[in-house]
């Protein structure tokens, strides 16, 4: 959950206000329950701040005292570590291989998808939510072999597929009906408390909340 400004916590996250990779982030904070101060940036004018802090200058970027994180999968991973509870990847080796895995695969195909088709010229977005409808409907057995993805739990996988389902409606994505189970999934995520605390006021309009 993200604190007044008044109030100093020992996180501090620099996050754009609708973008699928400081959602991801902030998913994993907002199922953690930590409280943070959030720090909007427009990626177009990135403060001062972020520009010392890291030599990419993108977000999502974590700073925890001395500590500043960058890349989504790196600030993720250390959230699970330092705030155990829940735990967000399972235990035994295997299943957290698979999940980093898939969460590569996430990062590398879905991810450049969902960000042309938010920022990329006509043609690009075109063939991006093309494309990215391809990968979702080629996924559908993973969607359906258990409750969450790739695993009975919800984990860190779960905070960077999300916030792409989210995005859909707004994507101009429509899945067909034989993809009821990615929808189903969704909806999963959406009814947690946790997942409206993720939401900035930008997102909350992307698509109506679930009852
Ligand atoms: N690999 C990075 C990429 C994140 C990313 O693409 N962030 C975009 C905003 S959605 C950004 O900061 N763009 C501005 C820049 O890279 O200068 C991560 O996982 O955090």
């Amino acid at each position: 959950m993200a604190a007044s400004p008044r109030m100093r916590n020992t996180l501090t996250l620099f996050s754009s206000s609708d973008c699928v990779v400081c959602h991801r982030v902030r998913l994993v904070l907002a199922a953690k329950g930590v409280v943070y101060d959030l720090v909007p940036v427009d990626t177009a004018k990135p403060p001062e701040d972020l520009l010392d802090l890291n030599p990419y200058h993108s977000v999502p970027t974590l700073v925890d005292r001395d500590l500043v994180l960058y890349a989504a999968c790196v600030v993720s991973e250390y959230l699970d570590e330092r705030y155990p509870h829940p735990p967000l990847m399972p235990v035994d080796p295997l299943s957290r291989a698979r999940l980093r895995l898939a969460m590569l695969r996430i990062e590398r195909e879905w991810v450049p998808q969902a960000q042309a088709i938010k920022s990329g010229n006509k043609a690009q977005a075109e063939a991006a939510r093309k494309h990215l409808k391809e990968l979702l409907i080629g996924s559908l057995p993973l969607f359906k072999a258990s409750k969450f993805f790739l695993n009975p739990e919800m984990s860190l996988a779960d905070c960077a597929v999300a916030p792409i389902i989210w995005r859909l409606p707004s994507f101009g994505i429509l899945l067909p009906k034989e993809a009821k189970p990615i929808e189903d999934y969704g909806l999963r995520i959406f009814r947690n408390p946790a997942y409206l605390r993720s939401l900035t006021p930008e997102e909350k309009l992307l698509r109506e909340l679930p009852a």
